[in-house]
């Protein structure tokens, strides 16, 4: 790699199809920017319908009967797997620098996300021999059993805020079940699975297993939901386009669906829980990557004795976070990805201000030059600001203010998301009670956003999803059971 990270070389900006890398039918192409500086990286070939078509054609061939993938062990399946892992991790920082150029995490984060994805990639390795049905006592002189088998292509849509990981637990439990992949990465960050998908070939797949092709979601990703030949389709973005998804699903042939959406994920602070760690854990919980997390903890409810010191704390903990540069290894945080996010969030703040939050930290662009916002905080938030009900998906922590766990309970669960939530209190009743109520996936007591790794399930109740990523519950996304039952001539 070069010396400065900032000049990491773009080698792969066409599609990924049958392990080739090629034009798009059209000869079109699409700009990916720096957000840090508004500048293009590269132009990367732009795929449509007619690519999504070559790919889910290449991926049907590669899973059709007598295909070396399908008749490949299992076992040998894990060991490809793993030999992604050790690509990955040898190019550790190579494709950080990637993620960090197009996306604009600060390359120290990036190099951390990427080293999880090596370690979510090694635990679906792990499962591939270990995926196996049963045997049932059926009536009648009958010997019954499951077998578990992959349900085909499947079609993966992913968002730019992690474009490494988010590819990585999505191939892992799709490979590791046997499936055959097309995945549309965001437009925004093109770069980076086009890179895995280089070291897919290295590592030995088959052709057609792994394809990838860059596009816009309603041309692209459009095409891949709507596909009459894919029997999956896997989703992580917008509760918006969730909705698409289902509803093409739905209108095409019914494939399967699994989708990780959108949050408004309550943070509830106790008095009885010290501020000074409480102020940190929610400042990390909102203000990690730059606020674009999907279970951020953008409702910081804090009970009433500890709320004026809370939001005194908290806005000098916003103001000392350091924005510039995701390079310079000083920056803490870096750009919002592109000019509609930054648009956005802008908007939501100005919200804020009108419907009379206080603004207690922040509040503002950051220079004129790249998508940066201050870390922001607004106090005497109230649960019908717009603030406190969209998911802003940027660097804004609303701070609401509460009194007792029967009403915070019902307040955080007052959304139609549900992905996340957290709880600090010293109080094991009050921390188990909440943790029992509240609608959501995931739920952290006395910290936040931790052990989101390979072995834990995560996704979301109500509009915040369908389905599991992670953990052995993501492979059953990616399977069908079969069950097959043989008539003996004497029951024993
Ligand atoms: O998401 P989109 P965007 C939320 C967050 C953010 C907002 C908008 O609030 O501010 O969504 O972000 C593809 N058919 N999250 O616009 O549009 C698209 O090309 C098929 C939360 O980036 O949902 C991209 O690959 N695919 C979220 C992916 O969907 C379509 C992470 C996500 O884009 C499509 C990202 C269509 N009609 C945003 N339209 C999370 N859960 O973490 C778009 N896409």
């Amino acid at each position: 790699m070069a010396s400065d990270p900032r000049n990491v070389e773009i080698k792969y900006t066409k599609l990924f199809i049958d392990n080739e890398f090629v034009d798009a039918v059209s000869k079109k192409t699409f700009s990916v920017l720096n957000p840090s500086t508004e500048k293009v990286i590269v132009e990367v070939a732009e795929g449509d319908k007619a690519d999504v078509d070559k790919a889910v054609a290449a991926a049907k061939a590669a899973i059709a009967r007598g295909s070396e993938w399908r008749t490949m062990d299992a076992s040998r399946r894990g060991l490809l797997i793993n030999k992604l892992a050790d690509l990955l991790e040898n190019n550790l920082d190579e494709i950080s620098a990637i993620e960090t150029l197009e996306n604009g995490k600060t390359f120290e984060f990036s190099k951390i996300i990427t080293s999880l994805s090596v370690n979510v990639l090694r635990y679906f390795a792990g499962f591939t021999d270990k995926i196996h049905g049963s045997t049932i006592p059926t009536d009648g002189p009958l010997l019954t059993m499951t077998r578990k088998e992959p349900v085909g292509v499947v079609g993966q849509i992913i968002p730019w805020n992690y474009a490494i990981m988010m590819a990585t637990w999505k191939w892992g439990p799709a490979l590791a079940a046997g499936c055959t992949i097309v995945l549309k990465p965001a437009e925004q960050t093109p770069l980076g699975a086009l890179y895995l998908a280089a070291l897919a070939k290295e590592a030995g797949f088959p052709k057609g297993v792994i394809n990838v092709v860059p596009g816009f979601g309603s041309t692209a990703g459009s095409a891949l939901s709507w596909h009459p030949d894919v029997r999956k389709i896997a989703f992580t973005g917008s509760t918006q386009v969730g909705h698409f998804i289902m509803e093409s699903a739905a209108k095409s042939n019914l494939k399967k669906v699994s989708l990780e959406l959108g949050g408004k994920s309550p943070l509830v602070i106790f008095d009885d829980f010290n501020v000074d760690e409480a102020v940190e854990i929610a400042a990390d919980a909102i203000f990690s990557n730059h606020g674009q997390n999907c279970c951020a903890g953008s409702r910081t409810f804090v009970q009433s004795k500890i709320y004026n010191e809370f939001v005194t704390k908290a806005a000098a903990k916003a103001n000392s976070i350091k924005v510039g540069d995701p390079f310079c290894p000083e920056s803490q945080q870096g750009p919002q990805v592109d000019k509609a996010t930054l648009d956005k969030i802008l908007s939501l703040i100005e919200s804020g201000k009108k419907q009379g939050a206080n603004v207690a930290a922040g509040g503002n662009r950051v220079g004129d030059v790249g998508y940066y916002v201050q870390p922001t905080v607004f106090s005497n938030v109230t649960d019908n600001m717009i603030i406190a009900k969209e998911e802003i998906f940027g660097p804004v922590q609303s701070i609401l203010k509460f009194d007792t766990l029967e009403e915070v309970i019902e307040r955080a669960n007052s959304t139609e998301y549900g992905l996340a939530a957290g709880v600090l209190t010293k109080n094991i009743d009050t921390a188990m009670v909440f943790a029992q109520a509240v609608e959501a996936g995931s739920v952290w007591i006395n910290c936040y956003d931790e052990a989101i790794g390979p072995h834990t399930p995560f996704g979301g109740y109500k509009q915040s999803g369908i389905g599991r990523d992670l953990g052995e519950e993501s492979i059953k996304e990616y399977l069908e059971t079969k069950t097959i039952s043989i008539k003996l001539p004497v029951k024993n």
